[in-house]
């Protein structure tokens, strides 16, 4: 608001900002004195990092002020990406490496006496997020700025991310994560920028065409936005995280009669709401907090695209020439009802044009097939909590049905439900219904999800669903966290490769120039030398940057099978001790992922990788052969250090089941080879950098689905393999774990009885791959040149392809 209705709004225009050393040091020192409020004599690492930060913010905020009001008067349709998670990690070294800042940077906090890489590592890593899906939403924001969209990111403020792990005694041990806490200089809070979220309650009807929500609770949501910058600055997108506050802060007539405590009562209430971020779990269950979450940023988000919207156009009916709203997964589906009571309930459409306008505007992403992960409501529970949006969802599902009986085709009515069995929710097809397009994001998933999960839906809308292939943004995941590949690519190419990846193809004939190679492998030989100190420091292990570096990163799931790779580990190491003067070629198996804290098998796999990792680090017959790590607390910054150094990247999922991965893109950029299943984006990199660069290994999708349904013998698969049995009797033994000898008695229960992952039926090819990549390794040369054109032919693999892909085929955007 204006406080006086008289004066003129102008806009603020900045005078071109100075990027020298000097400017920025007399910006830094400016933003120490009367920002941070200290005088240089007196600050500490923390007070400088504040300062730079502060000094490089102006410069965010210059071309973030210009490209908002460029998006404005050119009227163009904006993107609302709608996500629970935004795995952003640390954002000044992004922004300093985004604005071509870094020399300025270094050389300004040298001169004040400070060390500019100890003071971007005060900053906390934002963990809004779980995993892939989450790090996939970050690293679209930054795609969407590079490409010239605008564009807004829509989540949750949650004041704890994602639990910090610890291990004690090898068991994982979580402890609340407080990112907030010395403050977040990247985000600005806008206390203006309020919407009422309700709950509860009843609905009437006024006879006259009007609907009333008379709601039991009602919250605010209010924004804080933090600007993302793209490439050089051209572009600046906003990330707005929701946080949730009480309408009132304090009962006043409770408090007034002297009851303090329970007048607060309602407000703690609120701010439950975006208290904490949900791991992911296995099977999802349905919990009510949960479902507020999901309900209180999307509305929140919602209302504020349509007060946009309305500021500028006045025909609410036109909102799909303006908007296009992207869910991340199912988590926001409850947008398909809400719009829809936004548009009848508050702006007066009737229920079929409201749900054609919102069918125009939204799109759903899938990330998962298995059918136990796709999110469900009791409808109990749901109408409780949203009445409103139940009427409306059963309004949506009863049309829906009624239209397509109408048109006799032969679909499975029951494939196609949204309410199953009167008493559930399936999240899933309310998306799809609710979708103009609906996308997979590997080619497999999406061949996949076309025969699995929506095969009814597929026949029904044959061009809903689009395949587009997840994807990584090169500033982060090359630029910025492998400073000596990037300066060997720029000194042989040009930095035009930033924000034109496939550029990179540029180096393939520099695979066999042995002076590139020698550059190439220094480099990394470099990175590994940095993890190797890191690994010490962080669990006291020194291993040797020679040796193969062997990467599994990951958040925890039996799907993803560490379990696999710690077999084959078991294994390798009895070969070690039986003949230890054989010539092995030394490697480092390093391990880092989170499970979620209620899934007890991922947990144990943890233990079993602590256990096995202090067994085999311990025994001097192995010495410096192999040697096993695995990390506490995997998070964007930690993968910042690791990918770079990686020699193996272990991509091994059961064939079918990842849906893309996109550790996996990382690795491959960074010049790791990758040892992998035919499984999610793994088929494409595979296509990409040829056979003779990937080792491929194991069932394909195809046949894990055959096996599955006639039946699979692990019995009989580990009893004919000796190699595969001496590692499981091994475990069952307790060799591993002395103290308690039965504890992975479950594990091996699960392999013999179902193992429904196939760890067994993958185990023999997998283990016979790793010694292809042992003799492989051996040949320096060669193994250089393999990484090489590993980095050559991924740059397909940039999120900048995948969002121009999302503009076109999904979103109807023009990119610049
Ligand atoms: C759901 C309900 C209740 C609580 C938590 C959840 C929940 C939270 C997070 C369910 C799933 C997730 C995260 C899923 C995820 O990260 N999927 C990954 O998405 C990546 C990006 O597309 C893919 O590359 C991975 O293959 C996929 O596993």
């Amino acid at each position: 608001m204006n406080v006086n209705p008289d004066a003129k709004m102008t806009n603020f225009v900045a005078e071109p900002r100075a990027t020298d050393a000097e400017a920025l040091k007399r910006s830094i020192l400016e933003k120490l004195a009367y920002a941070v409020g200290k005088d240089p004599g007196h600050a500490t690492v923390r007070d400088w990092a504040t300062a730079l930060a502060l000094a490089v913010r102006d410069h965010v905020v210059d071309s973030w002020f210009e490209s908002t009001r460029r998006g404005y008067s050119a009227h163009r349709k904006r993107v609302y990406y709608l996500s629970m998670e935004f795995l952003i990690g640390r954002l000044l070294n992004d922004a300093v490496a985004n604005l071509q800042l870094e020399t300025a940077a270094r050389e300004a906090t040298k001169a004040l006496g400070v060390d500019y890489d100890s003071l971007v590592v005060q900053e906390s890593d934002a963990a809004l997020g779980n995993g892939g899906l989450g790090r996939l939403a970050a690293c679209f924001l930054d795609s969407m700025s590079t490409v010239g969209i605008p564009a807004y990111g829509y989540g949750i403020r949650y004041e704890h991310g994602l639990f910090r792990q610890r291990f004690h005694d090898g068991w994982q041990v979580e402890e609340p994560e407080d990112w907030l806490v010395s403050g977040h200089v990247w985000e600005f809070e806008r206390l203006e920028v309020a919407y009422p979220i309700k709950f509860g309650g009843h609905i009437s009807f006024d006879g006259q065409g009007h609907t009333y929500w008379h709601a039991e609770e009602t919250v605010l949501a209010v924004a804080y936005d933090t600007p993302i910058t793209g490439w050089k600055g051209v572009h600046v997108n906003t990330l707005r995280l929701w946080a949730s506050k009480p309408v009132e802060v304090l009962d006043l007539r409770r408090f007034n009669h002297g009851d303090y405590v329970s007048a607060a009562e309602k407000s703690i209430k609120a701010e439950t709401i975006s208290r904490v971020l949900y791991p992911d779990d296995t099977t999802p269950e349905g919990k009510e907090l949960r479902l507020k979450q999901e309900y209180f940023f999307t509305s929140a988000s919602l209302q504020d695209l349509v007060r946009r919207y309305l500021s500028e156009f006045d025909d609410i009916r036109l909102l799909p020439e303006q908007v296009a709203i992207q869910m991340n997964d199912t988590h926001p589906a409850i947008a398909v009802a809400e719009l829809m009571r936004i548009l009848a309930d508050e702006h007066g459409l009737a229920f079929p044009e409201a749900f054609e306008i919102t069918r125009k505007c939204l799109s759903y992403t899938n990330h998962t097939l298995m059918p136990e992960a796709l999110e469900r409501w009791n409808v109990g529970l749901f109408r409780r909590v949203l009445p409103r949006h139940m009427q409306i969802i059963e309004w949506i599902d009863y049309h829906h049905l009624a239209e397509v009986q109408g048109r006799n085709v032969s679909v499975s009515l029951d494939a196609i439900r949204i309410i199953e069995h009167g008493s559930e929710i399936k999240m899933g097809n309310l998306a799809f219904v609710g979708s103009r397009r609906v996308n997979g994001v590997s080619a497999l998933h999406t061949d996949l999800m076309k025969q699995t999960v929506f095969r009814d839906f597929h026949s029904l809308y044959p061009d809903r669903i689009v395949n587009e292939t997840n994807g990584i943004t090169p500033r982060r995941w090359l630029y910025e966290c492998n400073p000596g590949l990037r300066k060997l690519l720029v000194d042989s190419i040009g930095d035009g490769w930033v924000d034109d990846l496939e550029k990179l193809s540029a180096i393939v004939p520099l695979a066999t120039d042995s002076a590139f190679r020698d550059k190439f492998s220094v480099a990394k030989r470099a990175n590994k030398v940095r993890l190797a100190n890191e690994i010490e420091k962080r669990i006291g292990l020194k291993v040797d940057p020679s040796a193969l570096f062997d990467v599994q990163i990951k958040r925890i799931h039996e799907y993803k099978r560490q379990l696999l790779n710690i077999l084959e580990t078991i294994a390798l190491y009895q070969a070690i001790r039986r003949t230890p003067g054989a010539e092995w070629t030394p490697r480092v198996k390093i391990f880092a992922g989170k499970a979620a804290p209620g899934y007890h098998m991922a947990k144990l796999i943890i233990k079993l990788g602590n256990d096995v990792a202090r067994t085999i680090n311990s025994d001097p017959i192995v010495g410096d052969r192999l040697k096993v790590a695995f990390l506490p607390n995997y998070n964007v910054s930690l993968a910042e250090i690791i990918i770079p150094a990686a020699d193996l990247s272990e991509q091994i999922s059961t064939a079918g089941m990842e849906a893309s991965g996109t550790g996996n893109m990382k690795l491959a950029l960074n010049g790791a080879l990758t040892i992998g299943t035919l499984d999610g984006a793994n088929v494409e990199i595979g296509e990409r950098v040829g056979p003779d660069n990937i080792y491929i290994f194991g069932l394909t999708a195809d046949s894990v689905a055959d096996i599955r349904t006639r039946g699979y013998n692990a019995r009989a698969t580990i009893e004919g393999d000796p190699t595969l049995k001496a590692a499981i009797d091994a475990m069952v033994a307790g060799e591993f774990s002395p103290d308690d000898h039965g504890r992975f008695h479950q594990i091996a229960d699960r392999l013999y009885n179902t193992d429904w992952f196939l760890v067994t039926a993958d185990f023999q090819a997998y283990f016979q791959r790793q010694r292809d990549v042992d003799l492989d390794y051996r040949d320096a040369t060669r193994w250089a040149e393999r990484a090489i054109l590993n980095t050559a032919q991924v740059g397909w693999f940039s999120s900048d392809r995948t969002i121009r892909g999302y503009a076109k085929d999904v979103w109807g955007v023009e990119t610049t």
